[in-house]
């Protein structure tokens, strides 16, 4: 048996293999320019799979694979009924994404393994690396939605129903891609969950800090918002006779926007996206489908400011002449972190000699569904200009080593605990 968690402090991660990695699956679904383009369930996503899988049993890993298609890699402890502790976040990107978001979780997770393995140290407990299905929600909304599965927040008939912009059914792309997995979404008992995630905002690479801490995260309300109205003539219809669907959907667009800059500065509000029928020159359109996101830092004004949207959605119909319904809602926002897990990254960081801060996340995780099933923490690593959901989004190798290290550091501790 190796080393479990002695002389291990001067352990470190092989930063130059993740990279290799990271490089490797940034060919993988490339985007226009230097990013991606790796949306849930594409072949893509089922191509950068099966390279992780691979890496996985290369490293001498059993992959499980549930029915949502989240991926599971075990590597075994000297205790194995005890449940594992696991690393790990997501593979698949926004249509015009990063290289980072959320795949540094995942194969830094499957670095801290190879590393353990390179040095023959063992855990009491097993580890799992996980890849979760479909958080960016590019393609199948909500966001976060096979951990959203796991923890129980949609059941598995539901998940595998929805369907993207084209009608694909999640369910038959996942059968398409090759995982449609067999195992049960409930019942995959974790002891811990850690993922490490870039910051996606500009905060640590400011203060020149390697590491941040997540205490919680903003709340977010989604909704998909869906007008309807008649064709008709844009030449000889009065105005007074239109029902214009995109007209409906501009009136909401322009509100929710001001419901954001009413709540400024800790507010967000956006309408990311608009889809329109037939959206061509001389008809006015008859249907409009657009989705709504807002966040803030605090429940409460979260809340209001969701009233707030209601409200204007309604108001957005009245004034558009338009039927107007709510097709989909969801929320996340976090305060479910464990607080054993991040004194123990604070702990460790500072053994380390890591400066870091605590911190809260602006964007939406994994971690924040698995949160509320197993003791979870994140660790975010620095970004450049906090640029993301971009293809420039960038990361540096050694700003990025540390937050690395803690990962493989506090999962040593936390699967070594009596
Ligand atoms: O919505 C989010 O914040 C995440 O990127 N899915
Ligand atoms: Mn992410
Ligand atoms: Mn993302």
């Amino acid at each position: 048996m190796g080393t479990s968690g002695g002389q291990t402090n001067t352990l470190e991660v092989d930063i130059d293999r993740l990279w290799r990695d990271l490089m490797a699956s940034a060919k993988i679904g490339p985007g226009r320019t230097v990013g991606l383009n790796r949306p849930a369930l594409s072949t893509a996503d089922g191509e950068m799979r099966d390279v992780f899988v691979g890496w996985c049993k290369d490293a001498g890993l059993s992959v499980s694979v549930d029915k949502v298609g989240n991926i599971f890699a075990r590597r075994d402890g000297t205790e194995n009924t005890l449940p594992p502790v696991a690393m790990g976040s997501h593979l698949d990107t926004q249509i015009a994404g990063g290289r980072y978001d959320g795949i540094l979780g995942v194969l830094g997770g499957l670095e801290v393994i190879r590393t353990l393995n390179d040095r023959n140290i063992t855990t009491r407990r097993p580890l799992e690396v996980i890849c979760w299905t479909n958080e960016e929600g590019a393609r199948f909304q909500p966001p976060m939605m096979g951990a959203g599965a796991f923890a129980g927040l949609h059941t598995l008939d539901w998940v595998l129903d929805q369907t993207d912009d084209d009608g694909c059914r999640f369910g038959d792309e996942l059968e398409r891609i090759g995982y449609a997995g067999d195992a049960k979404l409930s019942g995959h008992d974790l002891d811990t969950y850690f993922e490490l995630h870039i910051e996606q905002g500009p905060e640590l690479e400011a203060e020149g800090l390697p590491v941040g801490i997540v205490t919680g995260g903003f709340v977010a309300f989604g909704s998909q918002v869906q007008f309807q109205g008649e064709t008709a003539h844009s030449g000889p219809t009065p105005m007074d006779k239109r029902r214009n669907a995109l007209v409906g959907a501009a009136y909401l667009i322009a509100a929710v926007n001001d419901i954001g800059w009413k709540y400024h500065p800790d507010a967000r509000s956006t309408t990311t996206r608009i889809q329109l029928w037939p959206n061509r020159y001389g008809i006015l359109p008859d249907w409009a489908d657009v989705t709504v996101d807002i966040r803030h830092p605090e429940r409460k004004t979260a809340e209001k400011m969701a009233e707030e949207v209601r409200a204007a959605i309604a108001e957005a119909g009245r004034k558009g002449n338009v039927d107007v319904e709510v097709v989909k809602e969801w929320e996340f926002g976090c305060d479910d972190f464990s607080t054993d897990c991040i004194d123990l990254l604070r702990t460790k960081a500072d053994e380390l000699g890591i400066p870091h801060k605590d911190m809260l996340s602006q964007a939406g995780h994994d971690a924040y569904h698995v949160a509320k099933v197993v003791p979870t923490a994140m660790i975010f690593s620095p970004c450049r200009d906090g640029t993301t959901h971009n293809e420039n989004e960038h990361i540096e190798k050694e700003d990025t080593h540390p937050a690395v290290n803690l990962l493989m550091h506090a999962v040593l501790e936390r699967a070594n605990r009596s």
